[in-house]
């Protein structure tokens, strides 16, 4: 029995679960963020992700990417680029990390999934996108070797694949994860632990014992860098937050609630992610 099972509490009872800045606030508490990816032609997910954590309230927000000079035209954010920039060092100073929007699979992309996955003990990880492809990587000794890093860890970390990731992480094919969501979400969780989020139409979030579903949202949300937005917003509640099942559940929820009132305003032809950002700030009050 479904209803039994599987929980869909809403919006506001995750961000009831959060605590509300008060005057004391400043950005070193508001959570530091570092968001990794932006490859060749694809600079553009990542700027989305960031844009994402920027209006989810991180109080700073680093990105980790080859074409960091790009994102120059967003001056909140901090752009670091492989040259000369020291990953171990920005790990350190994040509370949140997440790695994928526009990652692509070349030999910098898998350095910086390695480096990640053996240096970010005790902070929150965000795996989408390619990071998630490489991590699906079969007959491969280094990815292999991440992978048990990765499960052996004392990480927390979310996993956020759309059904043709989830379909490559369980070796099977898009219908049958489409064909039974719930259990498809229970073997992905099963094989690499953590908090798993089963994009699509009806989100589920599993962490092993509970199982949070998400009605909202919309098919104008079927668009490119939409689930680079939802990266970037996991990782500032995540950063903010000491629960990680909290920040996935309410970033599903404020991300999918964004997604709607850009289709009230704009159709839903009109839904982009740029478009979803100046809700978020509101939805989260
Ligand atoms: P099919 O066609 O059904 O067999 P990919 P990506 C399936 C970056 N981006 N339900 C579907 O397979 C990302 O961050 C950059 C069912 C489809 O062909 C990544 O780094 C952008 N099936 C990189 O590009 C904007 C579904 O998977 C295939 C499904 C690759 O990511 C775009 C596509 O997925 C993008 O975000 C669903 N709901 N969703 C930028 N502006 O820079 C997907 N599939 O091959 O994983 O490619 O998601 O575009
Ligand atoms: P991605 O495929 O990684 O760009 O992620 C797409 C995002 O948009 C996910 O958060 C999906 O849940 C959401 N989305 C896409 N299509 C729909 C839909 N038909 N209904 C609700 N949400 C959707
Ligand atoms: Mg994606």
């Amino acid at each position: 029995n479904l209803a039994d099972s599987i929980g869909m509490h809403g919006m506001r009872y995750w961000r009831d679960k959060i605590p509300k800045p008060d005057s004391t606030h400043h950005k070193g508490r508001a959570g530091v963020d570092l968001l990794i990816g932006g490859n060749s032609q694809m600079e553009g997910a990542l700027q989305i992700a960031a844009s994402g954590s920027l209006h989810c309230g991180a109080g700073l927000v680093h990105i980790y990417s080859p074409h960091s000079g790009y994102l120059r035209d967003i001056p909140e954010i901090q752009c670091h680029a492989p040259e000369n920039s020291d990953l171990k060092t920005l790990i350190a100073k994040a509370d949140a990390i997440a790695i994928g929007p526009g990652l692509g699979q070349n030999d910098w992309a898998r350095q910086s999934l390695r480096e990640l996955i053996e240096n970010a003990h005790n902070k929150t990880l965000i795996l989408d996108a390619d990071a998630l492809n490489l991590l699906a990587q079969k007959d491969d000794s280094e990815i292999a070797a991440i992978r048990k890093t990765l499960q052996q860890g004392h990480n927390e970390w979310i996993l956020t694949p759309h059904p043709g990731e989830a379909a490559r992480l369980l070796n099977c094919s898009v219908e049958d994860i489409q064909n039974d969501r719930a259990h498809a979400i229970r073997q992905l969780q099963q094989k690499y632990g953590g908090i798993v989020v089963l994009k699509g139409n009806g989100s589920l979030i599993f962490d092993g014992k509970q199982m949070e579903l998400c009605p909202d949202g919309n098919p104008g949300m079927a668009v490119g860098g939409m689930g680079d937005l939802l990266s970037g917003i996991i990782c500032a509640l995540a950063a903010q937050n000491k629960n990680p099942f909290t920040a996935a559940c309410l970033g599903v929820y404020l991300h999918a609630n964004a997604g709607d009132k850009a289709a009230e305003t704009f159709g839903l032809a009109g839904v982009t992610p740029s478009r979803m950002l100046d809700s978020i700030g509101k939805l989260l009050e």
